[in-house]
């Protein structure tokens, strides 16, 4: 089965506890590589660029706000059917409706700060890795 290139992020509320580490574990034993890895603080012109299609909504500026409080660990990862995958991984936006197990079951502490962002489908992953990876070919 081909693979598939994913955009992930862990988010200020996880970094700054210190739980890169551990999703990055977590996200390795469940099948993926990591293509591409690294920390760094967004500025707000780009994290709204990288949200744009929230930005009619109330909780834009907050979330920005928030994405751009601390640092975040923004990685490629590969694996077999990877956008699906890793959104299973990560599980729902609201960390009280998060299947079990999953990493905002498990270190989400609300809707906001919610550890983790996953790209939601192909599309999405392309123009998201391109933002990060500019020297990624997803071809
Ligand atoms: P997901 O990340 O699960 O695909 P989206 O795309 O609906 O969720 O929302 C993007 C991000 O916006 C979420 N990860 C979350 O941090 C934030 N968000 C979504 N809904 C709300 C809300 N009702 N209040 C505050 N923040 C929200």
């Amino acid at each position: 089965m081909a693979n598939e290139i994913t955009f992930c992020m862990i988010k200020p509320d996880a970094t700054c506890r210190d739980l890169v580490g551990t999703i990055l574990q977590k996200l390795e034993k469940s099948g993926f590589k990591l293509l591409r890895a690294h920390l760094i603080k967004i500025p707000m012109k780009l994290c709204r660029e990288f949200y744009k299609e929230h930005q009619s909504k109330s909780f834009f500026s907050s979330l920005t706000n928030f994405i751009t409080s601390g640092p975040v660990f923004v990685m490629a990862l590969s694996a077999p059917k990877g956008v699906t995958l890793l959104r299973k991984i990560v599980g729902h936006t609201d960390p009280a409706k998060a299947e079990s197990g999953t990493i905002r079951a498990l270190y989400g502490e609300s809707i906001e700060k919610n550890s983790i962002h996953a790209s939601d489908s192909l599309a999405s992953a392309a123009r998201e890795l391109a933002i990060f990876f500019k020297d990624l070919s997803i071809e």
